[in-house]
């Protein structure tokens, strides 16, 4: 099996849950992005506007005043960038800056399936309901997790994305009880048998922290090790906000799973 990627989170933003206002100068945020990659960040994760609970919904335009340059910066470096946005207008000016993903979290902009399709870019459709700190009530989390975001291919490839283009993302710590992201970790082998490349993000998200608490070091180590279980179940790709950490948990699974690299 061959290791995920590793997404370095790069959120320009002031006030992201875990990282805001860190990266919000524009020249801070290349430099962290740098650092990432110097880190092992196969992929840098550029993000305009917290989804923490309470912040308020930022302005396209304002997002890509945060965002653009930033992007422009790192792709000049030779970065790979993805960015972070449910705005179909953000995404647009972030694929003409360079970037190579468009992350969406809530899927909800009509006109985006039309940026992306035929860009060649990819496309993360990730799963989420409604506002992310409410739990949805689900019967059987990881079935309706899965079925919907096969709804949601079926409504992209109708819309002109090839099959290439998608990934998949079960979207832990949005609208979902603890113990359902736990669910959705433990299968992430169902979403990978989907054939669609599958990316987990767990990276200091509440559902992790419980089990540490808020100190640094140890929300990235319980991190590194929930990115190595995405690992086991097959997963694409880990988003995380430390690469370092995450980077060598991965190549310790990989060595286990007998990976030569
Ligand atoms: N989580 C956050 C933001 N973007 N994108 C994807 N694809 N998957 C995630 O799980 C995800 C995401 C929230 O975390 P942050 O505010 O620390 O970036």
């Amino acid at each position: 099996m061959t290791r995920p990627l590793v997404f370095g989170v790069l959120n320009v933003t002031p006030d992201s849950f875990s990282d805001g206002g860190q990266h919000f100068d524009p020249d801070a945020a290349i430099a962290h992005g740098l650092a990432l990659v110097a880190d092992g960040a196969d992929w840098v994760d550029v993000g305009g506007e917290s989804t923490a609970p309470g912040t308020t919904p930022v302005h396209p335009e304002e997002e890509c005043r945060r965002v653009i340059a930033v992007i422009a910066a790192l792709v000049a470096e030779g970065v790979r960038v993805s960015i972070d946005t449910y705005h179909a207008s953000t995404a647009r000016a972030g694929l003409e800056a360079g970037a190579g993903i468009v992350n969406d979290v809530y899927g909800v902009d009509p006109a985006m399936p039309a940026v992306l399709a035929g860009s060649g870019a990819r496309y993360v459709t990730m799963h989420s309901f409604g506002e992310p700190t409410t739990p949805h009530r689900y019967d059987d989390v990881l079935t309706e997790v899965r079925d919907e975001l096969l709804r949601r291919v079926d409504a992209l490839t109708s819309a002109g994305l090839g099959r290439e283009q998608i990934v998949l993302d079960p979207g832990l710590g949005f609208s979902k009880a603890p113990q359902e992201n736990w669910t959705l970790l433990r299968g992430t082998s169902v979403l990978a048998a989907t054939g669609y490349p599958v990316l987990v993000g767990t990276s200091r998200k509440r559902f992790v922290r419980r089990l540490v608490g808020d100190g640094a070091a140890d929300r990235d180590l319980a991190t590194a090790v929930t990115s190595a279980l995405a690992a086991q179940g097959g997963a694409w790709a880990v988003r995380v906000h430390d690469v370092r950490s995450t980077r060598i948990a991965l190549d310790v699974e990989g060595a286990w799973a007998g990976d030569t690299a």
